[in-house]
């Protein structure tokens, strides 16, 4: 796949050292008893270990990694298998809108499908060409060049594919639902929150 470099997304700053996060306690997954589950809204349900994955094409990319609260790591190196492909394999239904990323600590977080499907959007299982660490998620968690952080989702267990929109982990707390790093989707009343603030402003 073609290296390529994004521009910076606005309202961040880069930093050196990863923040770790783990917002319902970190996962210890057994990686010879995991699997990658492909469901919901799909002909046919698929279900692919490490192994399989690692056999399929490899790409990379490397892109900035930019959470929501505006810490960012700089020209991140990406490896692994690419969404679209791997998604293509189980025949998304025609109704299909949404993937749901599921984790083994129950995080959850909804993305476009269209979105899942862009490209440059990776199942990473490597990260500076060395397997995913425990702290970032190993064995595996998808990557979207164009999304935050934390559409990142560590501990990977399956991708469902919806036709509603639904919350996952931290939008049920007001994260943005397609959270888009270019247009600045943190959160879902965001518009809301700088037109009060503007308001405010102007009133006192
Ligand atoms: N399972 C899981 N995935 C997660 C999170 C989490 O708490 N649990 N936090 C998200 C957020 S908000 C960010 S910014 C990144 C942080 O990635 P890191 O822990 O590898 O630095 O993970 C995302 N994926
Ligand atoms: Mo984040």
């Amino acid at each position: 796949m073609q290296e390529e470099t994004m521009p910076q997304a606005p309202g961040q700053y880069y930093i050196k050292n990863w923040i770790i996060y783990d917002a319902l306690g970190a996962k210890h997954v057994d990686i010879s008893r995991w699997s990658l589950g492909i469901t919901g809204l799909v002909k046919n349900e698929l279900s692919f270990n490490y192994e399989q994955l690692l056999k399929m094409e490899q790409a990379s990319f490397t892109g900035d990694f930019d959470c929501v609260t505006k810490w960012s790591i700089k020209d991140v190196k990406w490896g692994g298998v690419l969404l679209k492909p791997l998604i293509q394999k189980a025949s998304p239904k025609e109704n299909a809108r949404f993937a749901m990323f599921m984790c083994a600590d129950g995080y959850s977080t909804p993305v476009l499908l269209e979105e899942a499907m862009s490209d440059n959007a990776i199942i990473v299982l490597n990260m500076y060409g060395e397997p995913l660490k425990f702290e970032h998620g190993a064995p595996a968690r998808p990557f979207i060049p164009t999304l935050y952080g934390w559409k990142s989702a560590k501990w990977l267990t399956e991708i469902r594919l919806m036709n509603e929109y639904q919350d996952g982990y931290w939008e049920q707390y007001g994260y943005h639902d397609r959270g888009r790093k270019a247009f600045e989707e943190r959160f879902k009343s965001y518009e809301w929150k700088s037109i009060k603030k503007h308001i405010l402003n102007i009133f006192n």
